[in-house]
This record gives structure tokens, sequence and C-alpha cells, in this order.
């Protein structure tokens, strides 16, 4: 049998796409720097003008899955980081915003097969979400290392997949491989 682990080395060929929230930006633009120094240290090229990392703002942390979702399905990312900050002091709707974002995250990676890491902070004041992105900690790095970890792990995971049950399935299938494929990649987005 196999232990499949993420590593920490041989990122040179990732790719990561970062969504970040402007509601809360003293917090997020924290978790941001945080999260590409940790890639930056681990050999990722964080430079937007680079090849292996791709950034986009939105709105709100409510916004944060819907391009997520897209990201992953571009099949371009090996994991997608989402970051932001939800702060109950400030909004009545504090519940839903965060119940939507963390479900609706948890879906994109479902849905998609892609790691979407929640970067997303959940806290009642500001100063907890200042302590957590940077004061005393910051877990933008936190957010970093699982986006490393998942998108190294899901390589081998689906490289082990492809190499015993796909093509597998392929010698033993009937249909032309191209059906094989669409019905494989139907497959994996049904949940
Ligand atoms: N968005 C956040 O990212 N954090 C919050 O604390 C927050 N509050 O307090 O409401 C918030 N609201 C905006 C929301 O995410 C959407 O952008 C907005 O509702 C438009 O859809």
């Amino acid at each position: 049998m196999t232990i499949f682990e993420g590593t920490f080395s041989q990122t040179d060929s990732l790719r990561f796409a970062i969504v970040v929230g402007r509601f809360n930006d003293l917090v997020t633009t924290r978790l941001l720097e945080a999260c590409q120094d940790c890639l930056k240290r681990h050999g990722v090229n964080v430079d937007p003008h680079g090849t292996q990392v791709d950034y986009a703002w939105v709105p709100g942390a409510f916004e944060l899955p819907l391009v997520a979702r897209q990201f992953a399905l571009s099949g371009r990312y090996d994991a997608v980081i989402c970051l932001g900050a939800v702060i109950k002091g400030q909004t009545p709707h504090f519940d839903h915003v965060s119940s939507e974002v963390s479900k609706g995250i948890a879906a994109a990676g479902f849905q998609t097969g892609v790691p979407v890491i929640f970067g997303v902070l959940t806290t009642d004041t500001m100063q907890q979400a200042l302590e957590r992105a940077g004061i005393k900690s910051n877990l933008g790095w936190e957010y970093g290392m699982s986006a490393i970890e998942m998108a190294t792990l899901m390589r081998q995971v689906k490289g082990s997949a492809d190499n015993q049950g796909f093509n597998a399935a392929i010698a033993s299938s009937p249909l032309p491989h191209h059906k094989l494929s669409a019905s494989h990649s139907e497959e994996q987005n049904v949940h």
C-alpha cells in the first residue's frame, strides 16, 4: 500500500490562484503578504507578472467562492487560496456571510477536484482579526502552507488514480478515449 503526503519542495511547476476580499482590507492585505511570503520562501515565484500565481480581488468574502470555483474549473491551477475577513462586530449578517462563504469554498473544492483553501478569518472584533493577521501570528502563512501541501498531495493522488483506475478503465472500455475523458470529468463534477 502507499502513503500519500504533500511536500514543500519542488514547487517550481505548481500554479496557484489567490482570491482576496477587499472588505476589511486592513486585515486581508496582511494575510496576503504572509501567504506570498510563505509561497516565496518555498520556491514559488509570486510575481503577478510571472507564471506561477494569478490574483483576483473581490468586493467581500461573500464573492470569494464564485471566483475561486471559476479559477478551479479553468484547470490551470494546482490550488486556489481564498483570503477574507468576516468580523462580527460590524454586521448583523455576519452569520449569513460566514456560513455562505465556508459552504461555498468547500463546494468549489468538491465540485472541481482542485484544493480550495479556506483562508477566511471569522472573528468577533477587528482586534482579534488583526492579532491573527500579523500582530501575534499571521495565518496567511498557514494558508500558503496548506496550499502547497494540498497541491503536491493532489498531484500524487491524481497521478496514482490516472495510472491505476483511469488507465485501466481506458484499456478495458469500448468507448473512444475522448468520450471516456468527458464522462470521467463529468463524474468528478457531480456532487
Ligand atoms: N464582507 C467581508 O468580507 N467581511 C465582512 O465582515 C463583511 N460584513 O461585515 O458585512 C462583508 N460584507 C460584504 C459581503 O462579503 C459582500 O461583499 C456584499 O454583501 C456584496 O455581495
